[in-house]
């Protein structure tokens, strides 16, 4: 039940048969079409929800934008965790509008993925079932008020550079859910470094020591959240062949500790890294070895918090039925209504 391991809406004969494998065309119509889809994505054009699609690519897109709405959905759990704990009005009131936006993020890409088709029902239907992966970032405790601030920091700041190439995202309805998501991402982002800030320049020890506790736990899971090297990724070929992953998840990682260590250098914090090193050949910063299978471990549903991520999201969903049901009740009164 708590695995996020399984596919979500099946395999289609692409799939199964590998993204390259040839798949037998119906007929010169469907070969026409392809052929026309194809030239557009070369071309760099988008897609919109009335245009024709291969199937995979539907596929590949409804999974992508349903893990990415249950990652936000499920994003507000750990941080929801503390508002009534906020140290100060101020903070409240940040933490409050930054879980109310990831609320709103989960809703836009509902949303966008039920323009390919697929009902919120079943999207919903295959988080709770735990067939739908959502970002395995979440699936780790939030311990201390200093873990908002790096939340914010690192994994908004992950967030931020690998949503950032999807709003170029071939698919046109998800890049445009994209480019307002990535504005209010950055204010998540800018947030945390500035609460992580306040405490490293203006707090007590313990402060500090807290801060820097924070960093030490989220640093490796940030770097997992770009998903598995390039050469162990499945989907990438294919989704970069299509244009719905623009830079790859080495490059993306790349970049974002490239971006990190300088930031990390001006709030005085250690990154939990010995490898870290300037490589003066590469034009980066080095760094040391990612604990794969502790990655796929929580993938598989076996994190710190899997369990309690998903038992919160099925008891919301079940709590919310009264609602759903006086909605659809009122909907249909007033349909009744203007029929008469
Ligand atoms: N966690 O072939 P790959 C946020 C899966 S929300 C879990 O590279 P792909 C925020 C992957 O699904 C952040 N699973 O896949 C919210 C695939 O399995 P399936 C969420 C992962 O799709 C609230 C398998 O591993 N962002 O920031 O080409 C508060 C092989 O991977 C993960 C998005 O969802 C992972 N980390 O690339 C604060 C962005 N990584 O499905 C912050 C949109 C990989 O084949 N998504 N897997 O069974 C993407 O950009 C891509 O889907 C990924 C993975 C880069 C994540």
């Amino acid at each position: 039940m708590y695995t996020q391991a399984m596919d979500t809406m099946g395999k289609d004969g692409a799939d199964a048969q590998g993204a390259d494998a040839p798949r037998p065309l119906r007929s010169a119509d469907e070969l026409a079409l392809q052929e026309r889809f194809d030239a557009r994505i070369d071309a760099g054009d988008f897609i919109e929800a009335k245009d024709w699609m291969p199937d995979h690519y539907r596929k590949t897109l409804v999974r992508q934008i349903s893990q990415h709405a249950h990652s936000e959905i499920v994003g507000m759990l750990p941080e929801g965790n503390w508002i009534s704990r906020a140290p100060t009005l101020k903070r409240k009131a940040i933490l409050l509008a930054k879980v109310q936006d990831e609320g709103g993020h989960g809703l836009y890409l509902y949303a966008a993925a039920e323009t390919l088709g697929t009902s919120r029902d079943q999207l919903l239907h295959a988080l709770h079932t735990g067939k739908a992966k959502y970002s395995s970032i979440f699936n780790y405790p939030t311990l201390t008020w200093a873990d908002m601030g790096t939340i914010g920091w690192l994994v908004d700041g992950a967030a931020i550079m690998n949503q950032v190439p999807i709003c170029r995202c071939s698919y046109a309805p998800y890049a445009r859910a994209m480019i307002r998501i990535c504005r209010e991402e950055s204010f998540h982002q800018r947030q945390g470094y500035e609460a992580l800030l306040t405490m490293m320049q203006q707090g007590t020890e313990a402060q500090k020591a807290m801060v820097q506790d924070a960093v030490n736990r989220w640093w490796w899971p940030c770097l997992m959240m770009f998903g598995p090297p390039d050469d162990q990724s499945p989907n990438s070929a294919q989704s970069m062949r299509w244009g719905i992953k623009r830079v790859s998840n080495d490059e993306l990682r790349q970049k974002f500790v490239d971006a990190t260590v300088e930031q990390a250098k001006v709030l005085g914090v250690t990154l939990p890294d010995p490898d870290l090193k300037w490589n003066e050949e590469r034009g980066h910063w080095d760094f040391g070895t990612i604990d794969w299978d502790e990655f796929w471990r929580v993938v598989g549903g076996d994190g710190p918090c899997n369990r309690e991520r998903l038992g919160a999201r099925v008891k919301a969903w079940e709590d919310g039925a009264w609602v759903r049901e006086a909605a659809l009740a009122h909907a249909n009164k007033q349909a009744m209504k203007e029929a008469a």
